[in-house]
């Protein structure tokens, strides 16, 4: 038999999902990363996949139970990484049900297809779910590092349904011995993020601004702070969590927070502007309520997976603004 590992990733068109299937593929594992069907493709982040060997799309769907059983029957997958969801939170107040469907009860469809899966095969399937520091929700600015043991407030749709996602995975590890871990990622982002999320939104604007075809940035709250790190970064982590003899649940982040205003300043500085004569504020971008601070303490990761965040704030914002400059002069 062969010793290549096989993963599935659901959400691989995102930016977590694409990244970590480069890894995935780097290290030698055979891939099928499940994607929605859409008439419209959104393989921006996975274009380049298309033409790999190792590397497989699969239709499939957190709201559909039988899509996500064929697919893991299909696959026979040694690792799942959950990456699919509703992934933006100021959304989730004007779709809560979708976000709660797919963010909550989708965790639980697919670790029944998985559950089963093993049941019938005889084998271990390791299973990662994207858990978030959202979860925290409500903490003390300037207080103590959220960790593993912190209480949980959260604050969003988007947040509430990764929490009843993240008590899933930790039952179904505990009930029926399942390998599952929950990864409570702090921000993370690259070149390969959203628009819609405001590392990006920015990004994008500086380079615009920069290159003349954009004169201001409409932004909602600036008074918030968060613990931003670098996406690829944080996939090794995912995978290290499924490399381990026992399963657990880690957080990843870089212990740092920095606020909306010291992210605008690094940005606008790498194209030597003073956000301040760009930005203004807009009331549709505030949310109805606000997670104004986000820290985390990775020193469980770092003690038990060896992991540390590589990448700095600033590079992160560099590498991020110079990105988009160059993607807007080959266009
Ligand atoms: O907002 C504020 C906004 O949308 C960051 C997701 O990956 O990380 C991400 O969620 C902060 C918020 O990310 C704008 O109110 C101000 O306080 O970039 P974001 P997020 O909500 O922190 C967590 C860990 C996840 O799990 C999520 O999936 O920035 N903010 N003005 C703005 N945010 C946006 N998007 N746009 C603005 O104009």
């Amino acid at each position: 038999m062969s010793s290549q590992k096989t993963a599935l990733i659901t959400g691989v068109n995102g930016m977590d999902g694409s990244h970590l299937a480069d890894f995935l593929l780097n290290k030698g594992y055979v891939v099928y990363g499940m994607e929605r069907r859409s008439s419209v493709k959104n393989r921006i982040n996975t274009k380049h996949l298309e033409s790999n060997d190792n590397f497989h799309f699969v239709i499939g769907d957190m709201s559909d139970s039988e899509s996500l059983r064929n697919i893991v029957y299909l696959s026979h997958p040694d690792e799942v990484y959950n990456l699919a969801a509703q992934s933006f939170v100021g959304s989730s107040w004007a779709i809560p049900l979708e976000t709660s469907d797919t963010n909550g009860l989708g965790v639980l469809r697919l670790l029944n297809a998985v559950k089963q899966y093993q049941e019938h095969n005889d084998k271990v399937v390791k299973f990662y779910q994207a858990s978030t520091s959202e979860m925290f929700g409500l903490m003390e600015k300037g207080g103590s590092s959220a960790n593993e043991q912190t209480v949980f407030l959260p604050r969003s749709p988007y947040g509430i349904a990764k929490l009843y996602a993240y008590w899933m995975v930790r039952n179904y590890r505990e009930s029926y011995g399942l390998f599952a871990c929950n990864g409570i990622l702090f921000n993370h982002e690259s070149e390969r993020r959203g628009i819609e999320f405001v590392t990006r939104k920015i990004s994008d604007a500086v380079a615009r601004i920069h290159l003349g075809m954009q004169d201001k940035l409409l932004l909602g709250n600036l008074e918030v702070w968060r613990d931003w790190g670098y996406a690829p970064d944080y996939v090794e982590g995912m995978w290290l969590m499924l490399q381990q003899d026992t399963p657990s649940d880690y957080v990843l982040a870089t212990n740092e927070a920095y606020s909306l205003e010291q992210f605008l300043d690094c940005a606008f500085k790498v194209v030597g502007l003073d956000w301040r004569d760009y930005v203004e504020q807009d009331e549709r971008y505030m949310r109805p309520a606000e997670v104004p601070y986000l820290r985390g303490n990775y020193g469980l990761a770092n003690d038990k997976l060896g992991w540390k965040p590589k990448t700095s704030f600033e590079e992160l914002v560099e590498i991020m603004v110079n990105n988009d400059i160059n993607l807007l002069r080959k266009d």
